[in-house]
């Protein structure tokens, strides 16, 4: 056994490489990135030949750790809440194949969006896709359960999820290692056709998975992770999710005088939290996300007087991270203010790095745009999000990974012409190839400006899928030869910049400009690294 300081999402990592994983999957996002990046500078990693690159985007990776279990190996699939409405085809179905190897994905959820475009939930999405979930409360619980997760996996034929939040993927604490596993053997399915979701045999299978469902449940009533601890006072019950129990236990500095329920494996605890509302008739609800348990409750426990209090009656606010203070409040007791924050640490604005190659593109952009008037610029998912924000104010969209190209296309229909897309190298492979391909096939009049920093420039200058690759896609999307112009964003090209993209603008059909200089982060990195 070893002591180790991680991070959440290392532990889940190393938890990993223990359990006996043959294989990680993933696209980079935060707060997911770190797990994979664990494994990929693990040394027993290497050894071992474990599958540790990037995909392209979550539901290549997605498909890719369903492969790997279906040879009968444990992977495991990483990736943040908003990649797995990516990834959800592949996922909710794998629900119905099964799995062969053990199958995790794991899914990062950011509440309070510190770095994403909205807070989902994705226990709703294990519950929907009817999988075992573990939500761990600390650093140990998220490497022990990967052990656990591994094993129901195994002993159920089914993918299970394991969820965790921003702060604990990002805080550190002390874990104790366990005896480390054997990976799989190769192994195929027993019934050849259980990955073959025709009719005939996904109905067989979907019952198999309605049928499994009362014993999952059962499951999490015994699971060790999920305990209710008696409490002298019954004026409340707590029911505590995930990190939300360690957030209680903060507020109490010896015994909680409430009973609590600690929630760590779903499905919902059934027994266990009716064992709780019969002896307290007002429950407190503390959930990490959405109000998934507390808009339950009322159905499962059948009971129209329970004094039900949580994120739906503001008890906790409706959105938004829990931390020690609202919890406190929730509970009625006192918090303590710590000294405010001075002035010049509050409030600095994300901004692009200073000498970064868009904001050259952007300059050039927005001198060749001046011509034809505002709101024509849909932008995407990166670093050069960021221009939307002064001094630039350059870009009038960013909604998912690869809308930039599609929205100026349903733009460009509704006559807003020319359109602009303009979209990074690595969103452009995760899900920008195929809408261009939908602009190629009608020669939409938009001009698609791929800004190639030959990296994955926001989550931390990860290898993009594309480097090296654009052209030849382009061309073999069918963008036509003339139309397909390289630029390089340096300020003493800024007026050749601006006249191929006016020539561009001009076009009555489909255009793609590759503006391409190195992020000046990765090249920096890259040359500390070709030193040493
Ligand atoms: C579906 C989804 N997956 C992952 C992310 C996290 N993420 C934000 S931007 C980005 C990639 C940006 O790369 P690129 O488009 O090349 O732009 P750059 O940041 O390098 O400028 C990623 C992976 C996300 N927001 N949404
Ligand atoms: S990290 Fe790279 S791509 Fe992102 S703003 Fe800085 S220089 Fe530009």
């Amino acid at each position: 056994m070893r002591q180790l300081v991680l991070l959440g999402a290392e532990a889940i990592a190393q938890g990993a490489l223990d359990a006996g994983l043959s294989g990680i999957y993933a696209y980079p996002g935060t707060p997911s990135t770190e797990i994979t990046e664990y494994v990929q500078k693990n040394q027993l990693a290497r050894e071992k030949g474990i599958h540790r690159g990037w995909s392209a985007n979550e539901k290549t990776a997605y498909e890719s750790a369903l492969g790997m279990s279906y040879a009968g190996k444990r992977s495991m699939v990483c990736m943040k809440h908003v990649g797995l409405n990516v990834a959800a085809d592949p996922f909710i179905n794998s629900a119905i194949t099964g799995a062969g190897g053990g199958l995790i994905v794991t899914v990062a959820d950011d509440p309070s969006m510190h770095s994403s475009q909205n807070e989902q939930d994705s226990r709703f999405y294990a519950d929907f896709a009817m999988i075992p979930l573990f939500e761990p409360s600390n650093q140990q619980e998220a490497y022990d359960m990967v052990f656990s997760a591994f094993d129901l996996s195994e002993k159920y034929g089914v993918p299970v999820m394991m969820r965790i939040t921003t702060r604990l993927s990002h805080s550190r604490a002390a874990i104790s290692t366990s005896a480390p596993r054997e990976s799989n053997a190769l192994k195929l399915p027993a019934d050849s056709r259980q990955f073959v979701l025709l009719p005939a045999i996904a109905r067989k299978r979907y019952r198999l998975l309605l049928a499994m469902q009362e014993k999952l449940v059962s499951e999490s009533d015994q699971a060790s992770y999920n305990q209710l601890v008696a409490g002298r006072d019954l004026s409340v019950g707590i029911i505590a999710c995930g990190i939300a129990y360690n957030y209680v236990k903060e507020n109490f500095s010896g015994e909680i005088p409430y009973p609590v329920l600690k929630v760590s494996q779903y499905p919902v605890p059934v027994n266990l939290v009716r064992k709780l509302a019969s002896d307290c008739q007002t429950i407190l609800v503390l959930e990490e996300g959405y109000p998934f348990l507390e808009s339950k409750l009322k159905g499962l426990l059948n009971n129209t007087s329970l004094n039900i209090k949580g994120r739906l009656d503001g008890s906790v606010p409706r959105d938004g991270e829990l931390n020690p203070d609202n919890v406190a409040k929730a509970l009625g007791l006192k918090t303590l203010t710590g000294p405010a924050i001075p002035d010049f640490l509050a409030n600095r604005p994300p901004s692009m790095c200073k000498g970064c190659g868009h904001i050259d593109t952007y300059n050039a952009l927005l001198e060749a745009i001046a011509d034809f008037g505002p709101g024509r610029t849909f932008s995407d998912i990166g670093c050069y999000t960021l221009a939307a924000l002064p001094p630039f104010n350059a870009i009038n969209s960013c909604v998912d990974m690869g809308a930039s190209v599609t929205m100026a296309k349903g733009a460009a229909d509704a006559g807003l012409i020319p359109s602009v897309a303009f979209i990074g190298d690595s969103t452009f492979t995760h899900s920008g190839m195929t809408g261009l391909l939908d602009a190629v096939n009608e020669n939409t009049p938009i001009t698609v400006i791929i800004s190639d920093n030959e990296t994955t420039g926001m989550t931390g200058g990860q290898p993009s899928s594309a480097t090296g690759k654009l052209e030849n896609i382009c061309r073999g999307i069918g963008v036509p030869e003339e139309h397909l112009r390289v630029i390089t964003p340096l300020k003493k090209n800024h007026d050749t910049n601006v006249a191929v993209i006016r020539e561009e603008l001009n076009h009555m059909g489909i255009s793609v400009i590759i503006s391409r200089r190195e992020c000046i982060q990765t090249a920096s990195r890259r040359k500390k690294e070709e030193k040493a």
